[in-house]
């Protein structure tokens, strides 16, 4: 790499869901050249799956450097009860000043920070007092997030109100119903809230967003934040989705041989296999885990399924049989396989005897969906995840049991649960939408396509 290529910091944030779109953006570059690349790299890891994928990524890339942040202690117990990964992000805010002189210290000197939109209004002043750097933001969310994120101050401002109070009209976007964003930024007092609010205070003051998402997936969204409709003066949006890993970034790496579920799908006739998983950081109760299971036993047909009972994924030392009821392994012998292990997702989806994903929507299991053309059943746990499921229903791609909820002592019985997994697994129009958008991400990625032009573009602003 020559002396005047530009060096970008990388700065994410907790939680595989964060990381991961991080990891594909950067071993994109990293593979293109061009750029010298550092990541701040927070240890240890709130999880074991992103401490290996970091491991993963700095043996890949041997010429990336990694910069190590040493986090300040957060008082735990002043917040009990919060979702570890939210309290991480506090961490990482808290702690953000020290980021100041750790790159102020890079070399070659540092032209650029990419931050995620977690610590977003912590190092973006920073970058412009301090550092005196651009600072984008990768946003690992949907351009329809994006907007509900930088519009949500502008709301409670008019409503005069600390918090999510009622349905929300976004210029250029249209009517969100109160229960469709994160249901959290209902309580004031919540650190996400907080954080939430301060993010979307500061956003429009980043130099660009990225956006793991296409032109042809969200055209509206993206032409409302594009034009400053949303907010006056946004920054540029690229959309430069979806993002995949490479062959270095994407390896089958916990679970091989016989055992691995990419061995037992290619022992599956195509399209005949659900997958089944809610995501890096969604624990169901063991109530509904049983109904999952007698669902999928009752449907028929062939699944793979990934089961949590803890958040954490350090902390799930369940043992499958106690948690999956007497028998039930037996007798889905051969047509089902269930783990706890972290699988390689990207390389399910994209393997030919998917024909179902049933999934908590969280936006990287979206685009994966998307990415490889396999249909939907959308039940969303949290979060953004409603909001994008429907996306997943305008979009054709999917079907989403809006009143499927995870919420306090409801369970969806395992009779509908079958049932609606063998009406998708039919559904000839689901699975020739979800085809087509198959087909118009695979042209958005290629070269020439709208996400590789946008690409283009973010590039040229850095070596400008
Ligand atoms: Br579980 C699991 N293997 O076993 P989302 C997940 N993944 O590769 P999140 C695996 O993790 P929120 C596994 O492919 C996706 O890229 C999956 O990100 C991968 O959901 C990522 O889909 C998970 O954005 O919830 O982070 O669990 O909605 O809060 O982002």
């Amino acid at each position: 790499q020559g002396r005047c290529s530009p060096h970008l910091v990388f700065i994410p944030s907790a939680g595989m869901g964060h990381l991961l779109p991080f990891t594909r953006f950067i071993a994109a570059l990293a593979d293109t050249g061009g750029v010298d690349i550092s990541v701040v790299t927070a240890m240890p890891t709130v999880s074991a799956a992103e401490a290996d994928h970091f491991t993963g990524l700095f043996a890949a890339f041997p010429a990336i450097r990694r910069i190590d942040f040493n986090l300040l202690p957060v008082d735990e117990a002043a917040f009990a009860g919060t979702d570890p990964f939210v309290l991480r992000w506090e961490s990482l805010r808290r702690s953000a000043h020290l980021l100041g002189p750790l790159i102020a210290g890079a070399t070659p000197r540092a032209s650029a920070l990419i931050t995620d939109i977690t610590l977003a209004s912590q190092v973006i002043p920073i970058a412009k007092n301090e550092l005196h750097l651009p600072c984008h933001i990768l946003f690992i969310s949907c351009a329809t997030m994006l907007s509900f994120l930088a519009y949500f101050p502008t709301y409670l401002d008019g409503a005069s109100a600390d918090h999510l109070a009622g349905d929300v009209n976004i210029p250029g976007i249209g009517h969100i119903p109160v229960d469709y964003p994160p249901q959290v930024l209902r309580n004031p007092d919540s650190l996400f809230t907080k954080q939430f609010i301060a993010n979307g205070r500061l956003i429009a003051e980043a130099d660009g967003i990225l956006v793991n998402t296409f032109d042809a997936l969200e055209p509206d969204a993206l032409a409302a934040l594009r034009g400053g409709k949303v907010v006056p003066g946004f920054p540029p949006v690229f959309a430069v989705g979806p993002l995949k890993s490479t062959s270095t970034t994407g390896s089958d790496e916990t679970v091989v041989g016989a055992s691995s579920p990419i061995a037992w799908l290619d022992e599956q006739p195509v399209r005949s296999v659900v997958y089944v998983a809610f995501g890096n950081r969604s624990a169901a109760a063991l109530e509904q885990i049983r109904e999952i299971g007698a669902g999928l036993e009752a449907s028929g047909c062939r699944f793979l399924w990934v089961v949590k009972t803890t958040v954490v994924d350090r902390e799930d030392t369940a043992e499958l049989t106690d948690v999956l009821g007497g028998g039930f392994l037996g007798r889905v012998q051969g047509r089902g396989f269930v783990t706890k292990e972290w699988v390689d997702q990207e390389a399910v989806m994209k393997h030919p005897a998917i024909g179902l994903y049933l999934s908590h929507c969280g936006w990287n299991s979206v685009t994966e969906s998307a990415m490889y053309g396999v249909p939907m059943l959308a039940w969303p746990t949290l979060g953004d995840q409603r909001l994008i499921a429907t996306m997943i229903r305008s979009g054709g791609f999917g079907l989403w049991m809006e009143h499927w909820s995870w919420e306090g002592n409801s369970v969806v019985s395992g009779v509908e649960i079958g049932e609606k997994v063998k009406q998708v697994m039919g559904d000839e129009a689901i699975s020739a939408r979800a085809a087509k958008v198959r087909e118009e991400a695979t042209k958005a990625v290629a070269q020439g396509g709208s996400s590789y032009r946008n690409m283009q573009e973010f590039l040229a602003t850095l070596k400008a």
